[in-house]
């Protein structure tokens, strides 16, 4: 039984998925501690104190004024109208109603239940569990999405080419790996400590910058491809090779053509776990178009010279090279091109499956890669069964509302968008996630009705017809875990619900009683009890593997549980290196799918059968000569707590920071701390600037998750007026074959606003009437 945090009178254990802490509540303040046991903690443990209590939180259950008096229906006043307080009973009886209405009428098919987003730490109150089973139970379904806003092009592509993904990011080249064996890491879009930082259900251990800096001592060297220098942490003391944004794989590409022109390839590794490589080298050599993907002809396209490129492939022979591609990559258009062509280089250098070499995808994107798995079963709630199984993939939600009845293809299918009557979220923001908000505004306003669960008010929440205020984690009790930490973590209560907010489980409880589904529901269990339920999961996992299993009471008591992890064993990759045969991938052929058959008979242009340079139809340009970069925010997970002290520190005048290169705020007139005018076709935002030479000229960067603050929501296209990027991002899919969410990257212009600073308003309730 392990103690490692201390269950003391005043602070209690606790998590999120940025870290382990304790918090306690003195004289009406929270106060937090990190977790002692965590080498490099995650100062975003300090945006909770100050939300806490913050007015940005949801008091009491709201109804939309327009929706209550005219009833469900299309309506663009979402987002503009007051908002009416209502009773719990009262309007858990309306919604009662309403979820009957369109499940008598429509079936779960004109459901969505989607609800995509990263919600909270705790595994039995998570968000998306909960209201996936309570829409299986009370609906028997709902219209689902697939796939992530991380990964949504690498989870459909690497199936195809790969195997496993799951095995591909959790069962592969390790921390320990990097440290102790790799000679080289070429990190294409790097690996920002932000990102690695944080891990769905918890982290107690941050243990990347160490490794890094234990491989860089030993003599490993890093080199960083992408636009922004700050992808790889100082400790690395990296190279860094500064592409143009979205031309990675034309850069893999030229690297692969100099190591086969040279010779240096490694032949009997393609020759053993590959299949496709004659198909693909016709297109790399140009037998197959007339052009060769040699250095010369991606210099231009990359912006990096061709010696440079030649320089580095010749330098990559006989090392042991790891290569990791960042998701971000792959969030782009055509970004399923990355991750295969990462796949090939990393075959062409021949050291897939040994210790610290290879390919290890995404490696760095999350805190739980590149980690050991926990070799006990951890605390999951069931979800149920939806018998409907009808989904989209995740990011066509506004293409879904705003064409029922549409064709679009997915991963070799040709599929229909259902009609979609009642959308239902909880723990997660759109208006935060998907791209081209002025879109999204114009889709939601299609729907009879949207319901929100949310702890504080988003601009999703603000555009619901329905808003329940939920707890935030510290004001229930919960299991932290997540699949690759060894620490499971007694969350304790630490604080009073925020006014009338109840716990995301007993709104789904109640409802289910309106429904006369409650017994399938709860299984007759209040909260304290289903804790104890799926704990015992785990309690037998460690029962069987003859290790002391304390009960839950003594868990509970003790705070925290250190759980048994599987050997650092380098997973398939490395069985599949000892013995291809007997231990195949699980790709169509057992081999890694250099040419896929699968792939190529889709017969998509914007996927074809292997790794292909496809130039992207948004490029700079007369009007938007500039690239954005719409990457992860370091202050803040997402737009979560975006109001808490730590995210409004890095804020400045009240705004996203963006940052751009002195030439180019030069040439606009443009000086450090001016407030800026971000703009394109689609929308437009301020954002303060900070100018850094870390940043390639043409190239603008502003992180995603300041909360969308329209200045005029009368408007069609408001102006943002706090910094929220993804009114300017483009809405649409990776390609016909994933569908995956393109945010990442898109083109725009930039001026120094020069008007009166209008204010910040995002983080104050709605009007209420
Ligand atoms: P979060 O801000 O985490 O963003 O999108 P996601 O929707 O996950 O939203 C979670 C919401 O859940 C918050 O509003 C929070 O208050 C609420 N919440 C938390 N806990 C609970 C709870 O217990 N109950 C309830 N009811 N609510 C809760 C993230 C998504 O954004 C992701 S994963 C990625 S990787 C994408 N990245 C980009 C990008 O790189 N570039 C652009 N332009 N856009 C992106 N969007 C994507």
């Amino acid at each position: 039984m392990s103690a490692d945090i201390e269950p003391m009178a005043e602070f209690r254990p606790h998590s999120s998925h940025w870290g382990v802490f304790s918090a306690a509540m003195r004289d009406g303040e929270l106060l937090v501690r990190q977790y002692p046991g965590d080498p490099d903690p995650n100062e975003i443990i300090q945006n909770f104190p100050s939300a806490l209590r913050h007015p940005a939180r949801i008091a009491q259950p709201m109804v939309r004024r327009g929706w209550l008096e005219r009833g469900p229906g299309p309506d663009r006043r979402r987002g503009r109208d007051e908002f009416v307080p209502m009773a719990w009973d009262a309007v858990l009886d309306l919604l009662g109603d309403e979820l009957r209405r369109v499940r008598d009428r429509h079936g779960p098919d004109g459901v969505f239940g989607g609800s995509y987003g990263w919600a909270s730490a705790g595994r039995f109150h998570h968000a998306q569990s909960q209201i996936h089973r309570f829409l299986n139970t009370a609906l028997g379904g709902y219209v689902a999405s697939v796939n992530s806003y991380s990964s949504a092009a690498a989870t459909v592509i690497v199936p195809h080419i790969l195997g496993d993904y799951e095995a591909l990011t959790k069962h592969n080249v390790t921390w320990d790996q990097v440290a102790t064996h790799s000679e080289v890491v070429l990190a294409f879009g790097g690996m920002a400590l932000k990102n690695a930082m944080v891990s769905g259900g918890g982290i107690s251990e941050h243990v990347e910058r160490g490794a890094m800096r234990a491989a860089r001592e030993r003599g490993c060297d890093f080199i960083l491809i992408g636009p922004l220098h700050s992808d790889l942490p100082e400790e690395t003391r990296s190279e860094w090779i500064a592409n143009i944004p979205g031309t990675d794989t034309a850069l893999m590409l030229a690297l692969v053509h100099t190591l086969v022109t040279d010779g240096l390839h490694d032949r009997a590794f393609i020759e053993r776990y590959t299949v496709g490589w004659p198909v693909f080298e016709r297109y790399l050599l140009g037998e197959a178009d007339g052009q060769p993907k040699n250095a010369d002809w991606a210099a231009p396209i990359t912006g990096v010279a061709a010696e440079a490129i030649r320089a580095l492939a010749r330098r990559l022979h006989g090392k042991r090279v790891l290569v990791t591609v960042a998701h971000s990559l792959q969030r782009a258009e055509h970004g399923e091109q990355p991750v295969w062509m990462g796949a090939v280089l990393a075959a062409a250098l021949g050291q897939i499956g040994l210790p610290g070499g290879g390919y290890g995808y995404a490696l760095g994107a999350i805190g739980y890669y590149g980690r050991r798995a926990n070799a006990v079963p951890g605390p999951t709630l069931s979800q149920g069964r939806n018998r409907h199984g009808n989904f989209i993939p995740v990011a066509r939600i506004a293409d879904m509302l705003l064409n029922p009845g549409a064709a679009y293809r997915y991963n070799g299918q040709t599929r229909t968008y259902p009609d979609i009557r009642l959308v239902y979220w909880a723990g997660g923001n759109p208006f935060h996630h998907h791209q081209d908000l002025n879109r999204l505004r114009q889709a939601f306003a299609r729907v009879d009705t949207l319901v929100v669960h949310e702890q504080a008010w988003t601009a999703t929440a603000r555009h619901a017809d329905i808003v329940l205020p939920a707890t935030m984690t510290l004001e229930r009790e919960d299991i932290g875990y997540s699949s690759h930490d060894p620490l499971m973590v007694a969350m304790h209560r630490i604080a009073e619900p925020y006014g009338e907010a109840r716990d995301d489980h007993d709104i789904f409880a109640a409802l289910s009683r309106r429904l006369g589904v409650e017994q399938a529901f709860t299984e007759g269990r209040n909260s304290r009890d289903w804790l104890r339920h799926l704990y015992a999961r785990t309690q037998q996992g460690l029962r069987d593997q003859g290790l002391p299993a304390p009960d839950f009471e003594e868990f509970w008591a003790a705070g925290s549980l250190r759980l048994p992890q599987a050997p650092d064993d380098g997973g398939p990759w490395r069985a599949f290196h000892e013995d291809p045969d007997a231990n195949p991938l699980p790709t169509a052929s057992g081999r890694i799918e250099i040419f896929s058959e699968t792939v190529a008979g889709f017969g998509e242009a914007s996927c074809p059968g292997h790794p292909t340079w496809l130039p992207p139809e948004e490029t700079p340009g007369p009007g938007t000569p500039l690239h954005l970069v719409a990457n992860q925010p370091a202050t803040r997970l997402h737009s979560q707590l975006d109001f808490g002290g730590h995210s409004i520190g890095s804020k400045r005048r009240g705004r996203e920071v963006a940052t751009m290169h002195p030439a180019d705020a030069a040439a606009r007139g443009i000086a450090d701390g001016d407030v800026i005018r971000l703009s394109n076709a689609r929308g437009a935002c301020l954002a303060a600037v900070r100018l850094t030479t870390d940043i390639r000229p043409g190239v603008v960067q502003l992180a995603t998750g300041a909360w969308y603050d329209p200045e005029d929501p009368e408007d069609d296209r408001p102006l943002c007026v706090h910094g929220n990027p993804n009114v300017l991002t483009r809405d649409a899919g990776t390609s016909a074959l994933a569908q995956g969410c393109t945010g990442q990257i898109t083109v725009v212009e930039v001026e120094r606003f020069t008007g009166n600073l209008p204010p910040i308003r995002a983080f104050d309730p709605p009007r209420a009437g």
